[in-house]
Order: structure tokens, then C-alpha cells, then sequence
């Protein structure tokens, strides 16, 4: 499923692309964690475990981008001749599905802690969650890294049975919950759910690119685009809605946390003139 070569335009496609998914997770990591006091306690480990998840994922990006410059070289000047695979290294995509073994399951937390639901709904959610989706990753792979389109085929069908039931049960929790929520919410709790639907959807597409009859370096290129993408907007943006969805809980749960953070926005001129003043008065 490897291509043998890719073209310059190719290869500066990925490269280009990967590079960009470890700049957005990694800086979506560091402003995630810095953001903490920015929202009420209860909702600082939403935060944390989204920050974390895009730490996970800029960390295998940068084993992604190394194993993708061993595996393809050109003997061409400057880089712009046809790149072939190089003998002895081979691309390893098998750093996506580790990376997404663990952070998929962290996504599902993620959503779970930020909507703040009863304890004894969180716990039987992720009781069906999290399994499901780590059955879903561990029935794609076999079918990934095999040269035999029908393999492809029967695994992809076995790991979109569990993805089904995932996108079910979410998509009956998150409408139901959405009663539940402070109204100032509602509307971002339902782009975070077309954000996870559509950036979910992405992968089984990417998937199956090489068995819908593209030319194999094309599927190829289409489908590492395809993961790419799907993972800056399931990780880094649905990270900042979470972001967004926790401060706004936060400023509804409790209107002296919101009073104090507008206040700060205002208070930069009025703190410079009250400190202009002591220093006269003391002087
Ligand atoms: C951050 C990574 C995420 C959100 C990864 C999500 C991955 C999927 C939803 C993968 C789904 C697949 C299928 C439904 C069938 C074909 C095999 C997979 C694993 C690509």
C-alpha cells in the first residue's frame, strides 16, 4: 500500500502537511494548559486531558515526520527529483494508530468531564465508550498495513461496526444532555457535536480512498492529507470549543468568576491610574 515513488509535489504535500499538524497540536497543547485559570477548577481536567491528548498526538507526529524523511529519498539537487522508497526504512503507520488508541478514548473523556453530567451517567458512557473505540482502532489496523484489498475491506467493515455504535450513542447522549446545559452553551455544545461528526467521518473516507480506484500515490497522498486534517480539527480545534465550553460553563455556574474575569479586561487602565496616584500621595 506504500507507493514505490512519489512525485516532488507529492512529498512537499506531506512534508508541508505533517509539519503543520505538529505546530497546531503542540501550540493547541501549550495554550491549553496555560488557559487553566481561565476557567472554574471543575472544569480545569477537561482541559488538561485535551491538552494532553494534543501532546500525544504532536509527539507522534514528529515520529510520523521522521519515519516519512527516512522512508522516501531523491538522489536530485535540491530536492526535485521523484522520491522512491528507501531501501531498508519503510514509512510506519503504525504511530497513528498507537496515537490514536490513546487519544480517542481521551477525546470521549474529554467531552464527558466538559458537560459536567451525574456521576452515574459519566461512568456508564465511558463504560461503553471507551472499549468501543479501542476496538474500533485495533480492528482498522490489521486492515491498514495489509497489501490485500480484501483484507482491507473485511477489517474496515469489522471496525465500522464499533464507530457506528460510538457515533449512536453520542450523538442520543449529546442531544439529550443539551436540555441540561446552561442555555449560553447550547449553541457551542452543538458545534462541538458537528465538529466531532464531521471530523470523524473524515477517517473511514481517508481509509477507503485507496480502494476507490485512485492511482496508488495519489490514494496515498489523499489519505495521509485526509488523517492529517481529520486530526488538527478532532484534537486542536474541538480542544478549543472544549476551551470555549468550559469558560462559558464556567462564567453560568458561578457569576462572581465571570464578574472577575470581565473585570480584568477593564480594570488594566483604572489599576495604572489608582497606582499613578498612590505613588503622588506618598511622594
Ligand atoms: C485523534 C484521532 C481520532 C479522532 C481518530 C479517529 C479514528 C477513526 C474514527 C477511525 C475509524 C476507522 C473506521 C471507522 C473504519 C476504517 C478504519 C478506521 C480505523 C480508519
Amino acid at each position: 500500500m506504500i507507493p514505490d515513488q512519489l512525485t516532488p509535489g507529492q512529498y512537499d504535500t506531506v512534508y508541508n502537511l505533517l509539519s503543520l499538524v505538529i505546530a497546531a497540536q503542540l501550540f493547541t497543547a501549550l495554550f491549553l494548559v496555560a488557559a487553566q485559570p481561565r476557567v472554574l477548577p471543575r472544569y480545569r481536567q477537561a482541559l488538561l486531558v485535551s491538552a494532553v491528548v494534543c501532546g500525544i498526538a504532536a509527539y507522534h507526529y514528529f515520529r510520523i515526520f521522521s519515519s516519512f524523511k527516512e522512508a522516501f529519498v531523491t538522489d536530485a539537487v535540491g530536492g526535485e527529483g521523484t522520491y522512491t522508497q528507501a531501501v531498508g526504512a519503510s514509512f510506519n503507520e503504525g504511530y497513528r494508530y498507537v496515537d490514536w488508541l490513546l487519544t480517542v478514548p481521551l477525546l470521549l473523556v474529554e467531552l464527558v468531564v466538559v458537560l459536567a453530567l451525574a456521576r452515574k451517567l459519566q461512568a456508564s458512557l465511558l463504560w461503553r465508550l471507551v472499549p468501543a473505540s479501542a476496538l474500533m482502532i485495533v480492528l482498522g489496523y490489521p486492515g491498514e498495513i495489509s497489501d490485500s484489498d480484501a483484507l482491507r475491506h473485511v477489517f474496515g467493515l469489522l471496525s465500522t461496526l464499533p464507530f457506528l455504535y460510538i457515533l449512536y450513542v453520542l450523538f442520543v447522549e449529546l442531544t439529550r444532555s443539551l436540555d441540561r446545559q446552561p442555555p449560553a452553551v447550547r449553541q457551542t455544545i452543538s458545534r462541538l457535536r458537528i465538529l466531532l461528526f464531521a471530523s470523524w467521518g473524515v477517517y473511514p473516507i481517508a481509509y477507503l480512498l485507496p480502494l476507490l480506484g485512485l492511482d496508488g500515490s495519489d490514494a496515498w497522498v489523499g489519505k495521509q492529507a485526509g488523517y492529517s486534517i481529520a486530526d488538527i480539527l478532532a484534537k486542536a480545534l474541538y480542544g478549543l470549543l472544549i476551551y470555549r465550553i468550559a469558560r462559558l460553563k464556567s462564567f453560568a455556574d458561578d457569576p462572581a468568576f465571570e464578574a472577575a474575569e470581565e473585570g480584568t479586561a477593564h480594570e488594566w487602565p483604572a489599576a495604572t491610574r489608582d497606582r499613578g496616584a498612590s505613588t503622588t500621595t506618598v511622594a
